[in-house]
């Protein structure tokens, strides 16, 4: 299982959540990707992601996110990618077995009927939802602080069996993402961390590499595939 965060797409141009400030895009992200501050404003939040979606429908995957699909290519085991982002880079670059447990930016749910849609479009508290034809009840598909994260039940399975945990490019704040080592390591896998920096969730790591993810995630594959 290889779990990834923004620091992974950091090498892409993409802005991660936490930087040397703590802000991103000037604020605090605890403050503004609240299922409450989309409840109290969804103008707000929707033209945030509107403004959002053409960067990210234009960034490229990094060496990073195409040594996995080297990976998944030549393991004869099968790797599975739970990713904290919500770009498709991991798409992009061709992995396969992709869970985004914190949704996807080209993804709107209505929030009357459950129907889940594509778009790299705008959209507006107007609009109507292409199934139940209900207007103002579209969200991004984006996992907010307060909601249940998707997949959860796959993702359990899949920490409870792998053999090998990697983790690329996250802070290990927000959880239940956090704690994913932890369950993965209690279950017997092998667990290396891959960060830009030491990071204070490192207990349940057997291994850290400090590094920009395009290069570090490129050598440890190698050694991965060198020593099956
Ligand atoms: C590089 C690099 C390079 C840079 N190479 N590395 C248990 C304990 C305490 C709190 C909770 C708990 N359980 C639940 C909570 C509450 C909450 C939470 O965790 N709060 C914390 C802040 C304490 N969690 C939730 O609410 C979650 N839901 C939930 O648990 O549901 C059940 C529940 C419901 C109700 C009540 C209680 C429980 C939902 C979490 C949703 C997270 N959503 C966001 C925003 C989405 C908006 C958007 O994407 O536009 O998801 S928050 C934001 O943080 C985003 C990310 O996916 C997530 C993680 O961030 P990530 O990826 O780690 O990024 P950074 O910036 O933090 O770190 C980047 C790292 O990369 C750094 O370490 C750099 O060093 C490194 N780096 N360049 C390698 N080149």
């Amino acid at each position: 299982v290889i779990l990834t965060g923004a620091g992974i797409s950091a090498e892409s141009g993409l802005a991660t959540f936490r930087s040397a400030d703590g802000l991103w895009n000037n604020h605090r992200v605890e403050d503004v990707a609240t299922i409450e501050a989309f409840a109290h404003n969804p103008d707000y939040v929707h033209d945030f992601y509107n403004q959002m979606r053409p960067e990210l429908f234009a960034a490229k995957p990094n060496p990073a996110h195409l040594a996995i699909t080297k990976l998944q290519k030549n393991y004869t085991s099968p790797i599975n990618i739970i990713t904290q982002n919500v770009d498709t880079l991991h798409e992009k670059a061709g992995n396969q077995n992709v869970w985004h447990i914190h949704g996807q930016i080209n993804q709107i749910v209505c929030l009357n009927c459950g129907h889940i849609f594509e778009t790299w479009g705008d959209i507006s508290d107007e609009d109507e939802c292409p199934q139940c034809n209900i207007a103002g009840m579209l969200k991004p598909n984006i996992v907010f602080f307060g909601e249940n994260l998707l997949y959860m039940d796959k993702v359990d399975k899949l920490l409870q069996k792998c053999d090998l945990f990697i983790s690329v490019g996250t802070s290990g704040i927000v959880y239940p993402a956090a704690g994913f080592v932890q369950i993965a390591k209690f279950s017997g896998a092998d667990t290396i961390e891959l960060n830009m920096e030491q990071t204070s969730n490192n207990y349940f790591f057997d291994r850290h590499i400090v590094g920009p993810a395009g290069t570090t995630l490129p050598q440890l594959i190698d050694e991965i595939l060198i020593s099956e």
